[in-house]
């Protein structure tokens, strides 16, 4: 009995003495006195040995002797600094939280979708500023200076033109691009031209003031319409699948001669009649033509030894058709219950 008693007060000693710095040294303390092969375990197994009269009295003992050891381990703990307490309780097995992966936007998931499709074509894909002067987006394009395209209503003039600098806008279609190319590369040409392009519209559900475009240029000897027909009949078969119709029909562009609009069968709907292709089974994705003489002419091309076919389509119209897109504010306003169900798309 005496025994144990004088055992108690030489491990309280100790544990008096001890000094605890760092983690290790906390945690092997905890072990020695409060693991479960620890000290403090070991002593209050002795209660089976202490004679029954005098177990209530040594209970009290052992408890606060218990009581202790676990104070200690709480101040040198608290001893290692802030947090140092609540670290240790930190379980690290359990699993971490999941940090959530963002998605693709659908616009450059499509956009993705056609560029891949014109590679496989033999495509090669060219980028260009946003900001243009006034030759590369509306000159070279044989849009002439009166040209309702050029008026500040459809138009975001960075800088007006003066009478030594010509005017500076934000381009209002990837042609711009392609007049780079025809500047810099010589035929054959076969580029497509995927970005985005800015015209100054009232924001609505059809209408934005930004869009994205892709558009493609074909020049070579012997590029027919046939050939920018057949083109795009592959492209929509590989977009929406061979189920697909088209039709072309005549148009006008400045830049093309002669010139077509394509549509295709309505996908919403199977060409039933819905509101999109407002009943009439149609959607328009795109206009297209032979690219006119002029314009093969300002960068020097020979309109007698050369033909070209171009096209121009909206990445929105894609999508919107893809995946039933009805309002396209949704692209831009960064909504995550639009954009999360793009996931595994
Ligand atoms: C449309 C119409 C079109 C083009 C774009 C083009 C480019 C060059 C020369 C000639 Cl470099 N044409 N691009 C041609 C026809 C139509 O786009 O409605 N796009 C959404």
């Amino acid at each position: 009995m005496d025994q144990l008693l004088q055992q108690i007060e030489a491990v309280k000693a100790e544990i008096a003495a001890t000094v605890a710095t760092t983690h290790e040294e906390v945690e092997n303390y905890r072990i020695k006195y409060l693991g479960t092969k620890g000290l403090v375990k070991q002593i209050m197994g002795e209660m089976k040995n202490v004679p029954n009269e005098q177990k209530k009295e040594f209970g009290q003992i052992l408890n606060a002797f218990k009581v202790v050891a676990e104070e200690k381990l709480a101040e040198i703990q608290a001893g290692l600094g802030e947090g140092a307490e609540a670290s240790s309780n930190i379980d690290f097995t359990l699993p971490g939280d999941t940090v959530p992966v963002g998605t693709r936007h659908p616009l450059n998931l499509v956009r993705n979708q056609m560029v891949s499709i014109f590679k496989r074509l033999g495509f090669a894909v060219a980028e260009g500023p946003e900001v243009e002067d006034d030759w590369h987006n509306f000159g070279a394009m044989n849009l002439p200076a009166d040209h309702p395209a050029r008026d500040m209503q459809d138009t975001f003039y960075v800088q007006e033109a003066t009478e030594t600098e010509s005017a500076w806008l934000l381009r209002t279609h990837t042609s711009s691009v392609q007049a780079r190319v025809m500047e810099t590369q010589k035929p054959p040409i076969r580029v497509i031209c995927p970005g985005r392009v800015y015209r100054n519209e009232t924001i609505s559900a059809r209408a934005h003031c930004f869009f994205h475009q892709v558009e493609g240029l074909y020049i070579d000897e012997n590029v027919s319409f046939a050939d920018l027909k057949q083109t795009l009949y592959f492209f929509v078969q590989e977009m929406f699948g061979k189920e697909v119709k088209v039709r072309f029909r005549p148009s006008y562009f400045p830049f093309t001669e002669p010139s077509a609009e394509m549509d295709i069968s309505c996908q919403i709907c199977a060409g039933k009649g819905c509101n999109i292709c407002k009943h009439t089974g149609w959607v328009e994705i795109l206009g297209s033509g032979m690219v006119h003489p002029k314009v093969l002419e300002n960068f020097g091309i020979d309109p007698e030894k050369y033909t070209g076919f171009a096209f121009g389509m909206g990445v929105e119209r894609i999508a919107q058709l893809k995946y039933q897109v009805n309002d396209l504010r949704l692209y831009s306003q960064n909504d995550l219950r639009f954009l999360q169900q793009f996931k595994s798309v």
